[in-house]
C-alpha cells in the first residue's frame, strides 16, 4: 500500500518543480526570520530572488552541528517559542545538545512523513507495533509513535529498557511490528533465548530499524533470528527526526520524502555534487519546516542517491545504505576504516556473534586497531580448541577487505556492553 500516492508517485519533473517552489519560499522565509541565515546570505551577496533553479541551492550557505551549538538553545528558531509545541534534542557526546522545535504544522508534517514511511515498510491497520526506542528528548520514540497511530496500528509505547518485559508484552499483546535500533533488537533476541523462547515463535513479522548505522548483513541476521522483514529508516533531529527516508519491502534504498526534504550528495573534500550511485556526504535542506528550517545541513553521513523509480511504484529518489559518518571514519595508518565495513566482514564469519567493538590506540607513532568480537555461544562451548583458527580467519578476512592488519580479540559471549539505544562501537584511546 502507498500512504500518499500524490506525493510519493509524482513524475520527476513535478517533484523538481514542487521542490523549487518550496525552496524559494523557504529561502525568503529564513532570510526574513533567522538572523544567522540572513547574515550568511548577505556575506555572499545573495538575495532570496537569486534562487531561480533547483541547482541554485548550491549558492546557499551550509549549516553544521556547530552552528546549532553556537546558537544554543533557540538561536536558529524562525518562530517565537509560544508557537513551538514540542522540543527535542539530540544527545551530543560533548558539549551542549542540539535543540530542535516543532510548530503545530511541523508536528502534522512529521506525523504524515512517518505514516508514509511506516506504510512503505509494510505497517497496516491491525498491526500491533511495539516501540522499543527511548521516549524522551531523542526523536526516535515520539517520532515513530504518532505516525504509527495515524496509520491505525495499535501502538505499544514500551520504550527502551526492561528487556524481559518487552518479550512478555510481545507474547501477551501479539506484537507484529518491532520498532527500535538494530543493536537493541538483536539484544532482545538474546534475552528471549535466555528465557527459553525462540524469537521466531513470537508473532513479530516486521521490524522498523534506524537511529544508528547497521550493515546489510546485520539486518539479515536480525531477519534470521526473528523471522521478520527488517527495514532500514533514516532521519536526524536537525532536520526532523525519523521520517526523512525509509525502505519499502524491496529493501533497495530508502524512499526520501522529497516534497519535504531536498537531499544533495556532495564530495566531502570538494563540495561538488556526486553523480547518482556515487557515495558522498548527505546534505539536507528542509522544504516545509516552520520552527527550525535548515539550509543545507551537513549530516556527515555518507551515502549515495538513486533517482530511478522503484518496483514498488514510488518515484521518490532513494537513499542508499548509510555507510558511516565522516566523523566515525577511523584513519588507521592512512587507511580509511568505517565500522560498517568491519561489521560486514564479521557478520559473514561463522562462529562470531554480532557484538563487537573497535578499539583504537597508539603505540609510538603508529595507530593500532583492535577488533573485539564475541564468540558465538554454541561455538564457544563446543569447539573451544578451534578458537585460534577462528581468530586467524577474522584477521585474514579483515585484512582482505580493509587492507589493514588489525589485532583481533575474541571475547566471551555477553562480555561486550549491550546498549538500549545507539550502540557504542568505537573506543578511541588515542586522545
Ligand atoms: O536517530 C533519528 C531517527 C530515529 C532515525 C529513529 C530513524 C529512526 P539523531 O539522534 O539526531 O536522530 O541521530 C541522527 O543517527 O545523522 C546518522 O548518523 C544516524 N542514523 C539515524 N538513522 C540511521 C540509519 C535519529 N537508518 C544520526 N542508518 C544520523 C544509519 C542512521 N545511520
Amino acid at each position: 500500500m502507498i500512504w500518499d500516492p500524490t506525493n510519493e508517485c509524482r513524475p520527476r519533473e513535478e517533484i523538481r518543480a514542487l521542490q523549487l517552489e518550496r525552496l524559494q519560499a523557504l529561502v525568503q522565509y529564513v532570510y526574513e526570520r533567522v538572523p544567522f541565515y540572513r547574515q550568511a546570505m548577505d556575506e555572499r551577496g545573495l538575495r532570496p530572488s537569486d534562487i531561480r533553479t533547483l541547482d541554485d541551492v548550491r549558492l546557499l550557505p551550509m549549516t553544521t552541528k556547530e552552528d546549532f551549538r553556537r546558537h544554543y538553545p533557540f538561536g536558529l528558531f524562525a518562530v517565537p517559542l509560544k508557537e513551538v509545541v514540542r522540543l527535542h534534542a539530540s544527545s551530543g557526546t560533548t558539549g551542549k545538545p542540539v535543540v530542535v522545535g516543532y510548530t503545530r504544522r511541523d508536528m502534522e508534517t512529521w506525523t504524515e512523513v512517518v505514516a508514509r514511511m511506516v506504510t512503505c515498510a509494510g505497517v497496516e491497520e491491525g498491526d500491533v507495533a511495539q516501540v522499543v526506542f527511548s521516549y524522551g528528548l531523542f526523536t526516535g520514540g515520539f517520532g515513530l509513535h504518532y505516525g504509527l497511530e495515524r496509520v491505525g496500528a495499535t501502538v505499544v509505547p514500551a520504550a527502551a529498557g526492561n528487556s524481559k518485559r518487552h518479550i512478555m508484552l510481545m507474547q501477551d499483546f501479539g506484537t507484529t511490528v518491532l520498532v527500535g535500533t538494530p543493536s537493541y533488537v538483536l539484544h532482545l533476541a538474546e534475552v528471549a533465548e535466555e528465557e527459553g523462547i525462540d524469537p521466531r515463535s513470537l508473532p513479530v513479522r516486521l521490524g522498523l530499524f534506524g537511529g544508528e548505522a547497521s550493515s546489510r548483513e546485520m539486518l539479515r541476521e536480525i531477519e534470521r533470528r526473528w523471522g521478520m522483514l527488517a527495514t532500514d529508516n533514516y532521519g536526524l533531529s536537525e532536520v526532523m527526526g525519523p521520517g526523512v527516508s525509509g525502505e519499502c519491502q524491496y529493501q533497495d534504498g530508502q524512499h526520501i520524502a522529497e516534497d519535504h526534504f531536498l537531499v544533495e550528495i556532495l564530495d566531502p573534500a570538494t563540495g561538488e555534487p556526486c553523480p547518482p550511485g556515487v557515495p558522498g556526504e548527505v546534505v539536507i535542506t528542509t522544504l516545509t519546516k516552520e520552527a527550525v528550517p535548515v539550509l543545507r545541513y551537513r549530516t556527515r553521513d555518507i551515502s549515495s542517491i538513486n533517482y530511478e523509480p522503484c518496483r514498488c511504484g514510488r518515484t521518490s529518489a532513494r537513499l542508499g545504505k548509510i555507510q558511516g559518518r565522516t566523523d566515525d571514519m577511523l584513519i588507521i595508518r592512512g587507511i580509511n576504516v568505517f565500522p560498517s565495513q568491519v561489521e560486514s566482514v564479521l557478520m559473514d564469519i561463522e562462529g562470531v556473534a554480532p557484538h563487537y567493538q573497535l578499539v583504537v590506540s597508539r603505540r609510538g607513532f603508529l595507530d593500532e586497531l583492535e577488533v573485539r568480537v564475541e564468540v558465538d555461544e554454541r561455538f564457544f562451548t563446543d569447539r573451544f580448541r578451534e578458537l585460534e583458527e577462528l581468530e586467524e580467519k577474522v584477521v585474514e578476512r579483515l585484512h582482505t577487505i580493509l587492507q589493514l592488519k588489525a589485532r583481533v580479540r575474541l571475547v566471551e559471549p555477553h562480555s561486550i556492553e549491550r546498549s538500549e539505544g545507539k550502540a557504542r562501537r568505537i573506543i578511541d584511546l588515542r586522545q
